[in-house]
């Protein structure tokens, strides 16, 4: 309940109409054995769930509900903010956590890095106790909002893989006999998968090699690999990791470079973490005063976590975050999505493989496990609005099981290691595993938000993902310069029944997508996608990278086995090939309604268009 005098002078007390609304506030000022008041508020927001908590368990949520008000400023997280069933609210009574009118409060996963001290022109140095006793490591800094370039060969673009490893160049030649042969290969010769040749001078007997980390690029996903030993006489790197598909399946040229080790440090803005000493060194830029600036490295891996008990039929209910910033989070590496036992496969072929070797991590296409700042798991009826994800190692936000009707509305998602938004679950075939149709999430709406600068860390993330999911609404978003597609539908390959289906993509709008990566779409789908529709979407600057492989990009990609899609008033223009492409289906396995594609001949300046170009993308408030 709360007072709130009126007209000064008159000193009128009234109580207000929704009397039984309950507020807890919370201040950088504030100390958790406060009581959460406006005059004595707490210092954080888990204080303010357990008070939620208590009011609870002392008897039913006021009517009304509970706020709690966050006053402006930066909240260093110990820990994840994780709610459960327990910390729900009801329709009547909604639980809503959300900043102070016009205050910026940062939920921040990261620790400030603060004492640089000059060792050279341009060099500055910290030492951090935490990092040389291996209590943390971070592969990711930021500073002044911005994210910092960790030490990598070469300084601009890549390097190119000059083949297979010598031992596989004669198979590699075969293309390895095809995605069939891959697949026996992973079986039989897992170590193809780990490594490849260099053009001389490209990998030098650097200091710290083993921790090296090595992305290289293929088609449609990149794989991050650590050095196991370096044959400088054969020009072979050998990985303890595997990548996806061995160097020479997509091409004997891979881009590629190399972060992390000491000589990669030599140009103003990198940066390097000595996990031995724990100094963290960094270059200063011209004009920097590196002791003014606000540095941040993350700690946590996720910021915020809503996990319901879908087995005891309990979820987490009404609950919404309102104009929150969640920042700086890690993302986790030991991931190796085609060998899951990683290195099992390997130890069968060679025992003396290596079991403490540095992780890497290798995905399917759109990266779907390498992590979240924010996880929906078991939720329903919770939402997000007008928050921010920014300067995450992973993706921003993830609807997965077992949850229904939350909403995602007016976010700024950016700088992300990942995605932007991922709803769904990362099963192939459904009915196989064995999934329980009802765990599909379900009429969630992702809307209004702006979803840019992806990819940072894993390039084939999407802005949103939509898999085995349905009935979700996906509407007036903007989506650009991202690694790989804008927006992907469906995760089933082939004709089998899947959880695609009812989920409406509507007056998108999405541009300078695909700039990484192949073979993508702004939009792009897979399987039979009963009832899905994708309308009014406004899609353009689509083009090639620079030294991609494999196949082109396009404004729509129907992929394998897409069906039944209904495409209706759709403007596609400025795409450096065909504006829409089809794999394994093809046009007449849908419906096509007023569609203007420039690159078939419509008219972008017609009426049609205009009115499509101007409705997409975030609506006028
Ligand atoms: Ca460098």
């Amino acid at each position: 309940m709360r007072l709130v005098a009126l007209f000064g002078a008159c000193l009128f007390v009234m109580w207000v109409g929704i009397a039984e609304e309950v507020d807890f506030y919370v201040a950088p000022g504030g100390d958790d054995g406060n009581p959460g008041t406006e005059h004595a508020p707490f210092a954080t927001v888990g204080r303010a769930r357990d008070a939620i908590r208590a009011l609870k368990a002392k008897g039913d949520l006021p009517v009304g509900g509970v706020r709690v008000r966050i006053r402006e400023g930066r909240y260093f997280l110990d820990e994840t903010i994780v709610l459960g069933p327990e910390d729900s609210g009801t329709d009547e009574a909604p639980i809503v956590y959300a900043a102070y009118p016009e205050a910026d409060v940062v939920l921040s996963g990261g620790r400030p890095i603060t004492g640089w001290k000059k060792e050279g022109d341009h060099r500055w140095e910290v030492e951090l106790p935490e990092v040389k006793a291996g209590a943390w490591r971070f592969r990711q800094l930021f500073a002044d909002g911005k994210r910092l370039t960790r030490a990598r060969i070469p300084n601009e673009g890549f390097l190119v893989t000059a083949g297979a490893l010598s031992k596989y160049a004669e198979q590699a030649q075969k293309r390895y006999g095809g995605y069939d042969g891959v697949v026996a290969l992973r079986k039989g010769h897992p170590d193809a998968f780990c490594g490849f040749s260099f053009s001389p001078g490209d990998i030098e007997p650097w200091a710290d090699i083993e921790d090296a980390e090595v992305i290289t690029y293929h088609s449609w996903e990149c794989s991050w690999q650590t050095i196991r030993s370096v044959d400088f006489e054969n020009r072979d790197v050998h990985f303890n990791t595997p990548c996806r598909y061995p160097v020479g399946f997509f091409s004997p040229h891979c881009r590629y470079r190399i972060e992390n080790v000491p000589e990669a440090l030599d140009e103003a803005g990198e940066w390097y973490l000595n996990r031995k000493t724990g100094v963290l060194t960094y270059l200063a830029r011209p004009g920097e005063d590196v002791n003014a600036m606000d540095f941040v490295a993350p700690v946590l891996e996720e910021l915020l976590v809503l996990q319901g008990d879908p087995k005891q039929g309990k979820l987490v209910e009404h609950v919404s975050f309102s104009a929150l910033s969640f920042q700086h989070a890690r993302y986790p590496m030991g991931i190796y999505d085609v060998a899951r036992d990683w290195p099992e496969p390997a130890l069968a072929i060679d025992p003396d493989w290596p079991t403490d070797f540095a992780p890497g991590y290798t995905d399917a296409q759109a990266s779907p496990r390498c992590g979240q700042a924010i996880e929906f798991n078991g939720a329903r009826r919770c939402g997000l609005m007008d928050c921010e994800v920014a300067h995450v190692g992973a993706s921003a936000i993830r609807i997965s099981r077992w949850s229904d009707e939350n909403q995602v509305v007016r976010c700024h998602l950016h700088d992300l290691g990942g995605g932007g938004v991922f709803v769904g679950i990362d099963v192939r075939d459904v009915g196989q595993s064995k999934v329980p149709p009802e765990s599909a999430p379900s009429k969630n709406v992702i809307a209004n938000n702006r979803i840019h600068d992806g990819g940072r860390v894993h390039p084939s993330a999407v802005g949103i993902w939509v898999a085995q999911s349905r009935h979700n609404t996906i509407a007036h978003n903007e989506l650009f310069h991202l690694g790989y597609s804008g927006i992907s539908l469906g995760w089933t390959w082939d004709p089998a029944p899947n959880y695609s289906d009812h989920n409406v993509i509507e007056a998108n709008h999405i541009h300078h997508v695909l700039q990484e990566l192949a073979d993508g779409g702004g939009i792009y789908t897979l399987g039979v996608l009963d009832g899905c529709v994708l309308r009014a979407n406004h899609i353009h600057d689509v083009q090639r990278p620079d030294g991609d492989i494999g196949s082109h990009n396009n404004g729509f990609f129907f992929d394998q086995a897409s069906q039944k899609l209904l495409v209706e008033r759709n403007v596609i223009h400025a795409i450096g090939h065909d504006d829409v492409r089809f794999n394994k289906n093809k046009r007449e396995d849908h419906r096509w309604v007023a569609n203007v594609f420039e690159g078939e001949g419509g008219d972008v300046g017609s009426v049609t268009a205009r009115a499509v170009i101007d409705s997409a993308g975030l609506e006028k408030p």
